[in-house]
């Protein structure tokens, strides 16, 4: 594999922020893509080595919208045997089930009682989601925001200390609201909640949709072409590529008011671990069909790795129950720690 961008593993356990923290999760909800992969996952198995890490399966925000029961729990292992396959270590950080952990679910309540409604208003995920349906829309759709501010405060240790959050650019919205929520808690009851920093990768914090560059691809998009799936077949790979919208223009270049394209570059920068002048450099003189040829190519050798490893965990019997059970008795005793100082300073002991 010529992957060096995926495989790039530049820290080790010991360095400078031993004691610092990090948390992420992902709903299991749809099929996982490149993009939850480029701008989330790919970050996680970097940072693992730096801080102590949790990673987490948010099936409590899966339900704010209806799952079928069946579904909910295959996909919740198809998740969690996703992040082993693309490089978490269970030896290394935590891998765990939101709702295995009781606490999450115990501060989303606490911190809903300390939440001002005005905050939930101007989340712009949760105007999206609703639609319009604004009078259908569950309570947990609105207060979403809190339970993913539980998530992440119930692993800033005690006491406080770094605590770093690994998403796509759309989540910013959200840490920010978890910072404020820290500091207003702070701010009444003492120094308990450490406030926390979003990290976004500088590249990859947005995959565009390959049916349409003006939306961020999305597992809740239906489009048979729209994204990626890191399980999808190199047939499969092909067909949606060769299909990608595109703009008009010959030239292969990164150029922002070409959005199609740039999106498609941006995909073939992170899997070539090429920088944008070799890319322009080996494409002078060719066209779409020579770049799509090309990206098929290192998509599908990308993603065959994480492929083989998923069904070997898919396949060996016992494992995956393993490591989540493990996963959530390390997460339960931890997070355990610091509701139990919320508690305390609330007067809720
Ligand atoms: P849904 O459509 O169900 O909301 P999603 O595809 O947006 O799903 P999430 O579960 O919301 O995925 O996101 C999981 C992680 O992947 C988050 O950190 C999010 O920021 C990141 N992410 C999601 N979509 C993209 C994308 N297109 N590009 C980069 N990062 C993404
Ligand atoms: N809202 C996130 C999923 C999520 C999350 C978290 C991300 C729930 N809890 C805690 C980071 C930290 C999303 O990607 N849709």
């Amino acid at each position: 594999m010529t992957n060096t961008a995926l495989q790039e593993r530049p820290v080790q356990i010991g360095d400078p922020g031993v004691g610092s923290r990090v948390l992420s999760g992902i709903m299991p909800t749809g099929d996982l893509h490149i993009g939850n992969y480029l701008g989330a996952i790919l970050n996680w198995t970097r940072m693992q080595h730096e801080h102590e890490s949790y990673f987490c399966i948010v099936n409590l925000h899966a339900i704010t919208t209806p799952q079928d029961p069946a579904e909910l729990r295959e996909k919740t292992r198809e998740v969690a045997a996703l992040y082993i396959a693309a490089g978490i270590d269970p030896k290394v950080s935590r891998i765990f089930v939101q709702s295995h952990v009781h606490n999450h679910a115990e501060l989303a309540w606490i911190l809903n009682c300390l939440t001002p409604l005005g905050w939930l208003e101007r989340m712009t995920q949760f105007k999206e989601k609703a639609r319009g349906e604004r009078e259908r829309a569950s309570a947990g759709l609105f207060t979403y925001p809190v339970l993913q501010a539980s998530d992440i405060l119930l692993y800033g240790g005690t006491p406080p200390r770094p605590l770093y959050v690994p998403v796509g650019d759309d989540q910013k919205q959200h840490v920010e609201l978890t910072r404020d929520a820290a500091e207003r808690f702070n701010r009444l009851y003492g120094e308990v909640l450490s406030p926390p920093e979003p990290l976004i990768p500088k590249r990859g914090a947005r995959i565009m949709g390959l049916d349409a560059p003006d939306r961020k691809m999305s597992k809740s998009e239906k489009g048979q072409y729209h994204g990626i799936r890191l399980l999808d077949t190199p047939e499969v790979i092909r067909k949606k590529i060769s299909r990608a919208v595109t703009d008009p223009g010959q030239e292969i270049r990164f150029d922002l008011a070409r959005p199609g394209l740039y999106n498609l570059l941006t995909i073939y920068e992170l899997f070539s671990g090429q920088d944008h002048e070799q890319i322009e450099r080996n494409f002078t003189g060719q066209g779409y069909a020579a770049l799509k040829k090309e990206l098929t190519e290192v998509v599908s050798e990308g993603l065959r790795p994480l492929q083989e490893r998923y069904k070997a965990v898919r396949d060996e019997p016992g494992y995956l129950e393993s490591v989540l059970a493990e996963g959530a008795e390390r997460a339960h005793e931890e997070s355990a720690r610091v509701l139990g100082e919320v508690k305390r300073a609330m007067g809720l002991g």
